[in-house]
């Protein structure tokens, strides 16, 4: 099967963590490259994780180059509030790890790679638009051999909290919303996953987070990141999964259904904000609506084919125990199962989440299709040590 070609540009980051890793052994994606911006740490700490995610699933000869450090013009916040210290939820990723940056820079390493692959390139946008902005204003030409971008963030129709509608200026539009201008007046075609998508129509229950963690080891890995990400603002416990919806609308696009618009991004009195016009002749895709059913199936599925990667010397579930009989497979050659992924149930087992131990609120904290036009015409997120800070830090942001 020919795969299709992609750099994914991210800021790990709890979503971005679970989103990157579960690319790295698809059928249809190769992964080209990836790039690392400052966006939710600064862009030493979400290089450290992007480089860790690697190591730990055995895909060192992924190249990474580290990006930009702030945005255009702004300078850099983070989001350590919902990610936690480290990015990646109440996950600690080791100080020590060995695999390294090339020494190229994310712009010419981008700018090389999109021309050694000229129009077979697909960009994935999931931190600010810095990194690809930065691109397009030192090499003009690099909009007409990018085949798509896809990102995650903005919104068309604002963002109901309490009760009232407000304008949603997403982190990753408000972080560099002047990136994110310029990459969206490119003309390069775009589909945009927006926040709500994620955290509304594709996130995950308290429920469907306990059994990603009966998976495999994998899955308790992105257990340990969720249970540290509770999304604030929202009454019940649910996971955003933004960057995951964002990668997924690029491996299965029929999953999600778009309509045509133009996008305009605030750069002056609420920097951020977007304001849509739909038009069939616009070069962003809005992404609308999700098979959810469907796209958690996808989810379970990708995790299972992670099932020889260790985190953890014990696995407390019984899932674990099956597979610890499993066959012992050479990790630095790591055997993609497929038998596998076909027996792990891809729906909550309600059974099973009965006769465990049920999770005590210590274990989780709540704490925390494209055309090419020309240039469009004119037309927030993450817990720290406390609830309260998170809510409070939350509701200033919005
Ligand atoms: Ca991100």
């Amino acid at each position: 099967m020919i795969k299709k070609k992609f750099i994914i540009d991210t800021d790990p980051g709890v979503d971005d963590s679970a989103a990157l890793s579960l690319s790295l052994y698809d059928d249809v994606m190769e992964i080209v490259l990836v790039t690392t911006v400052s966006g939710n740490l600064d862009v030493d700490s979400v290089t450290h994780n992007a480089l860790h995610i690697l190591e730990k699933f055995c895909r060192t000869d992924i190249p990474l180059a580290k990006g930009a450090t702030k945005p255009l013009v702004r300078e850099a916040k983070d989001a350590k509030f919902i990610h936690q210290n480290y990015g990646m939820g109440n996950y600690i990723p080791p100080k020590t790890i060995t695999n390294k940056p090339i020494k190229e820079g994310a712009v010419e390493a981008m700018y090389r790679t999109i021309k050694k692959y000229k129009n077979e390139i697909s960009v994935i946008l999931l931190g600010p638009h810095t990194n690809l902005a930065n691109l397009i204003k030192a090499h003009p030409d690099v909009v007409h051999m990018i085949s798509h971008v896809y990102c995650e963030g903005c919104g068309a129709y604002g963002n109901k909290i309490e009760g009232s509608w407000k304008h949603y200026i997403s982190f990753n539009a408000s972080s560099d919303p002047e990136a994110m201008q310029i990459v969206f007046n490119s003309g390069i075609p775009i589909t945009i996953v927006p926040s709500r998508m994620g955290r509304e129509l594709a996130n995950f229950n308290e429920k469907e987070v306990l059994s990603i963690r009966d998976i495999n080891d994998t899955g308790r890995w992105i257990y340990e990141m969720y249970s540290g990400y509770w999304e604030p603002t929202y009454q019940d416990r649910r996971i955003a999964t933004n960057d995951t919806c964002a990668v997924l609308s690029a491996r299965f696009p029929k999953l999600f259904k778009t309509k045509r618009a133009y996008v305009d991004v605030n750069t002056t009195d609420m920097p951020g904000k977007t304001t849509f016009n739909f038009n069939k002749r616009g070069n962003i895709e809005y992404v609308y609506k999700v098979n959810r059913k469907k796209m958690h199936k996808l989810y379970f599925e990708a995790v299972a084919k992670l099932n020889r990667f260790k985190f953890y010397d014990a696995n407390p579930t019984d899932t674990t125990k099956k597979e610890s009989k499993a066959k012992k497979v050479n990790k630095a050659q790591p055997n993609i199962d497929t038998k596998k992924v076909k027996d792990v149930k891809t729906k909550t087992d309600t059974k099973k989440v009965k006769a465990e131990k049920p999770a005590t609120k210590k274990e989780i904290k709540p704490a925390k299709k494209s055309i090419r036009t020309k240039a469009a015409p004119k037309v927030a997120k993450a817990k720290s040590a406390t609830n309260q800070k998170a809510d409070t830090k939350t509701k200033n942001k919005k």
